[in-house]
């Protein structure tokens, strides 16, 4: 793969890139690209499709912590909502700025705190080691398609409070959701022969009666917590379905995908599996160096509120700004040996999961599902073992797999 860059003055001499980031190349394997990005300087054009892009984790950190200069309300894809239609009403939470995402974003909050999941925890290693019991050991199985594309449906649509019909549409909305915020290419047009019934089914689930009360005895559910948060004004009712929604949109594919990073790290370095079954309590650690060392959500855009100078480059107020976020989990100035996946190191501040006011709102829903399924796999197997070759699923924002064969043996 060949980069060629040259400095155009007409954008303000940022170095220039015409990489397409969403070409099937890269998306097998951006590493090399992300390295360039990161030597080209803070910021890059990329006159493919007119945006910006940062790769440094320092600038990128700067970036997400600066709402104000940086917005999400014209979108955190491609497209920009001042001068194009979304395809679907923007999330309250995603893709929207203070004061609108304030009240969104404390409720959520609230739902899926650190004390809140506390609850689920014992019921999710239940089910985490009863899903592990039904695997069968040294026979041919697919960390992913087996693993890592089951356990969050066992455990996170119950939680939301969705009925059981229909649960097969929530990967391919995710998919189609994930996809749609990169350029119109091959991957948006494969799904969108289906996603008009299969975001009609996503959105009829966030409807106040069609979701569970109660889950695990007496537990609210966190789709009937965010209507109750209607009910008490917290959140207007108009609000409320689409603040389920994206429950339902952020909660199952980054999942799967985080998930599959994890197992692929452990089957790849049979050392550092040893190392966790020798102590589970690094099982948290675990899951969250997978999302630095994947990034599942490797980019999200920002648009720039004013003329901002990052570097010597100034970006023109309403420009997009792609925000490599798997290559700053991988940037040599922040992280020591940052392509290997160690569990000795201490991986917070990772961008996997953004920062500043966005910064993902169901992580600790994520790491329980990652610990549970991590504590229950390293007390029954010995060892994952690489049976074949994994293949990637190709994304315009996902890095994950389409299948990881592995054995584990006891
Ligand atoms: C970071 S992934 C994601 C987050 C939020 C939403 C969708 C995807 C949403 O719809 O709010």
């Amino acid at each position: 793969m060949t980069i060629t860059q040259y400095r155009n003055p007409a954008v303000g001499s940022a170095p220039v890139s015409d990489v397409d980031p969403f070409g099937h190349d890269i998306l097998e394997n951006p590493d090399d690209f992300h390295a360039q990005l990161r030597a080209a300087g803070p910021i890059t054009y990329l006159s493919r499709y007119d945006v910006y892009a940062m790769g440094r984790y320092d600038d990128m950190h700067a970036a997400l912590t600066d709402w104000q200069s940086f917005q999400s309300g014209a979108g955190v894809g491609l497209s920009n909502f001042r001068y194009e239609k979304p395809w679907r009403p923007p999330s309250l939470l995603l893709e929207s700025d203070p004061p609108v995402h304030d009240s969104p974003r404390e409720v959520l909050s609230a739902i899926l705190s650190v004390r809140a999941v506390r609850r689920l925890h014992e019921h999710w290693c239940r089910d985490a080691e009863e899903f592990v019991a039904s695997l069968h050991a040294d026979t041919d199985l697919d960390a992913e398609c087996d693993v890592a594309a089951v356990f969050p449906l066992r455990v996170f649509p119950d939680a939301v409070g969705i009925g059981t019909a229909g649960r097969e549409n929530l990967l391919p909305y995710g998919d189609h959701l994930f996809n749609a915020f990169g350029p119109h290419n091959d991957l948006v047009a494969k799904g969108e022969p289906r996603i008009g019934e299969v975001s009609r089914w996503v959105n009829e689930q966030c409807a106040r009666d069609r979701l569970a009360q109660t889950v695990y005895g007496d537990q609210p559910t966190f789709g009937a917590q965010v209507w109750a948060a209607a009910d008490r004004g917290d959140i207007t009712v108009a609000q409320a379905p689409t603040i389920v929604r994206s429950l339902l949109s952020a909660g199952v594919d980054t999942t799967v995908h985080g998930l599959g990073a994890v197992l692929y790290a452990f089957a790849t370095h049979p050392d550092q599996w040893a190392r966790l079954r020798a102590n589970p309590a690094l099982a948290r650690i675990a899951f969250d160096e997978a999302v630095r060392w994947e990034s599942p959500v490797q980019t999200f855009f920002r648009t720039a509120t004013r003329d901002i100078r990052v570097g010597n480059v100034v970006v023109p107020e309403g420009r997009k700004i792609l925000m490599f976020l798997g290559s700053a989990n991988r940037d040599p100035q922040r992280w020591d040996e940052p392509d290997r996946f160690d569990l000795a190191r201490d991986p917070s501040g990772h961008v996997g999961y953004g920062m500043g006011i966005h910064q993902c709102v169901g992580q600790h829903v994520a790491r329980l599902e990652g610990e549970a399924l991590l504590i229950a796999l390293a007390q029954r197997f010995r060892r994952i073992e690489l049976t074949g070759v994994p293949t990637r699923h190709h994304n315009n924002t996902m890095r994950g797999w389409a299948s990881i064969p592995v054995a584990f043996a006891e």
